[in-house]
């Protein structure tokens, strides 16, 4: 049988499939082009129904930090089939997972398992307003957290106008209680929380924004939040789907413990690598504010799926490998020099092109200084992106399709891979001059 081409795969998929994809960023619309669709994946390489191999720094979006195939994981993930796919009842290896991740994240006493960073988020949303008895809430603009219907929400016009949905179907009444900040803007918070403060339940935040591609929030402004929170009794949300135990093992959140002295956010929501490509989410909290949730407390929230036995093997094994000693610095090292390889092809070529890297994960831009906003991230040279792209995919070397993606390194990604990756995009630069 011959092999079927991306192309035909994606015309055949957009007959049954809206878009021919089952997540919009699959399709290739913000680079253009046709999707590649992966028929395998073994360590840092994903392979195209063509047989094309490319080093891959998507990852699945973050959840494959080991690289693809890792043999622990896929041993563990083996045995845990054999023994059962879901029981829809308790098991020991939700309580072994949830301990993992607890002693990991001392902001938390305990943690409930879901299937999504969406659905994550979204009961994390529930849970501060059901324990805070208040509607308000803050997110900022670039940040995503899933596709929760009261988190599609883009900026009102100015403090006093809450915010307005981004997706049809979303009623103006379910998002106005959502107020959108610009990201690593102090004033507007401090203004924000004059205004609102008692009224707020959360603040919602990625506290590296991999949805902007790499933009960090500011010591400054993460400790000002922090603050504001305290003193107006709102809690602070990280969302960590993207950063948790991929940044740091301690994730985002220990990271700005250092250098705020006792940080700790209020409520910490995680995805991608806890599930290692299973699907698996969780968020958590200290005891007291956990107990707000059904079976205990009046706050509900549910799932069929939730603590599966399979995802829970694949998540365990996972952490058990991250948490080994030395693995963050050699990850990290690996990043700081993947990056450092773009960076300097750039400058060989007279492109101008910034990055940044935290852990396992980087971002690029091409533009002189790294963005600190949204509106910062969007005045940097899409169209060149979309073409360095397109340049390196057809050099073998796999970046987000979309410029404000954030990128992932693996363990399983060699010297070689960086150098490689390096190389092709001097190549690439080159052509593209
Ligand atoms: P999921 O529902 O896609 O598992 O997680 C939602 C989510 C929540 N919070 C953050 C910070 C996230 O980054 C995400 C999902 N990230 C996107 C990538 N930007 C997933 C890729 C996709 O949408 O297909």
């Amino acid at each position: 049988m011959n092999t079927p081409t991306n192309a035909a795969l994606f015309e055949r998929a957009q007959k049954v499939i809206p878009g021919g994809v089952n997540s919009p960023v699959r399709a290739f619309r913000a680079v253009g082009g046709t999707p590649r669709f992966i028929a395998r994946a073994q360590g840092p390489y994903i392979f195209d129904a063509e047989g094309t191999r490319y080093i891959d720094y998507i990852g699945s979006w973050g959840p494959m930090i080991l690289g693809h195939g890792h043999p622990a994981v896929l041993e563990a993930v083996q045995k845990a089939a054999v023994d059962g796919f879901s029981f829809g009842a308790p098991t020991e290896r939700e309580v072994e997972l949830a301990e993992e991740i607890l002693s990991l994240v001392p902001s938390m006493d305990q943690v409930r398992l879901v299937s999504s960073g969406t659905e994550a988020a979204m009961s994390a949303l529930r849970l501060a307003r059901g324990a805070t008895g208040r509607s308000k809430i803050i997110k900022f603009e670039g940040c995503y957290h899933g596709h929760a219907d009261a988190l599609l929400v883009k900026a009102g016009s100015g403090l006093a106008t809450f915010g307005h949905p981004t997706s049809a179907g979303v009623p103006a009444e379910v998002v106005q209680h959502t107020l959108v900040l610009e990201y690593n803007n102090v004033a507007q918070i401090e203004e924000a929380f004059a205004l609102h403060g008692d009224g707020i339940a959360c603040v919602m935040i990625e506290p590296i924004a991999g949805n902007m591609n790499f933009v960090r929030a500011s010591v400054p402004f993460i400790k000002r939040l922090r603050e504001l929170c305290t003193q107006h009794g709102a809690m602070l949300v990280f969302d960590e789907v993207m950063t948790g135990f991929r940044v740091a093992l301690g994730s985002a959140q220990s990271i700005y413990a250092k250098a705020i002295p006792g940080f700790e956010p209020d409520i910490s929501v995680f995805g991608k690598v806890i599930g290692g490509g299973m699907p698996l989410a969780a968020f958590g909290a200290k005891r007291a504010v956990m107990q707000q949730l059904a079976p205990l407390g009046p706050v509900y929230q549910a799932g069929t799926l939730s603590g599966n036995p399979i995802a829970t093997a694949c998540g365990l094994a996972t952490l058990r490998e991250i948490r080994k000693p030395g693995y963050f610095d050699a990850l990290s090292a690996s990043t700081r020099s993947v990056l450092d390889g773009l960076l300097a092809s750039a400058r060989e070529a007279g492109v101008p092109m910034v990055g940044d890297c935290e852990g396992g994960m980087f971002g690029f831009f091409f533009a002189s200084e790294l963005p600190t906003t949204y509106a910062a991230v969007m005045a940097t040279d899409k169209e060149f992106f979309n073409r360095f792209f397109h340049a390196m995919l057809d050099r073998g070397v796999y970046f987000a399709p979309a410029m404000y993606e954030a990128g992932f390194v693996s363990s399983a990604h060699t010297p070689d891979d960086l150098r490689a990756t390096a190389a092709a995009a001097l190549d690439a630069f080159r052509a593209l001059r």
